[in-house]
């Protein structure tokens, strides 16, 4: 029987104004946020990514679940970060990814992010977790992050390319963060 916790949630797609909102800390733990995780985790599996934010399926809350494993991965259980606090480290280098985002499907872009940061997070039992990352895991994190905040990835590129994109894809997106 499938459980109405594992459904696939509708993307909140770019350029949607509930993606440019600052999300609200989370006050309770429990069932409800197990089962916002758990639909989280079975959309982001379902689409073939490998991070997804609560904005991104309309809750504007501080949570998001990264895995940045293979997709033929046996398990299949995403690292789960609520109320994420991102310390970059002060000579933690430059990384460029080539980004991409659920919410803009078809597209990437090279974004330059810190590399080494540390991040405190909540699990979903209100656990204080902190970890120690670099590389694609970090930028997921701050891809992620950004989320949480408003930020889309587009707004970390030059504007003249975000115009690119922006004929590219037929769409019509503002400038968000000059
Ligand atoms: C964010 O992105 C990210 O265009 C997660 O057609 C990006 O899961 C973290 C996706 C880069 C680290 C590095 C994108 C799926 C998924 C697409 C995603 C697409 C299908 C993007
Ligand atoms: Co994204």
């Amino acid at each position: 029987m499938e459980e109405i916790s594992t459904q696939v949630l509708p993307l909140v797609l770019y350029p949607d104004p509930r993606l440019k909102k600052i999300c609200e800390p989370v006050k309770g733990f429990g069932q409800e946020l197990s089962h916002l995780l758990d639909r989280m985790a079975h959309t982001m599996y379902e689409s073939g990514g490998i991070g997804l934010a609560a904005p991104q399926v309309g809750t504007s809350l501080r949570v998001f679940i990264v895995d940045i494993r293979e997709n033929g991965a046996k398990k299949r259980k995403p690292l789960e970060l609520i109320n994420p606090r991102l310390v970059r480290h002060r000579r933690g280098g430059r990384i460029a990814y080539e980004e991409g985002c659920l919410s803009l499907p078809g597209f990437t872009y090279p974004v330059w992010r810190t590399d080494k940061l540390t991040v405190e997070f909540q699990d979903r039992m209100g656990a204080s977790q902190e970890l120690e990352t670099s590389g694609l895991l970090s930028v997921a994190i701050q891809h992620e992050n950004d989320h949480l905040d408003g930020i889309f990835f587009l707004d970390r590129i030059p504007w003249w390319k975000r115009w690119w994109v922006r004929r590219r894809a037929g769409t019509v997106i503002r400038r968000q963060h000059p």
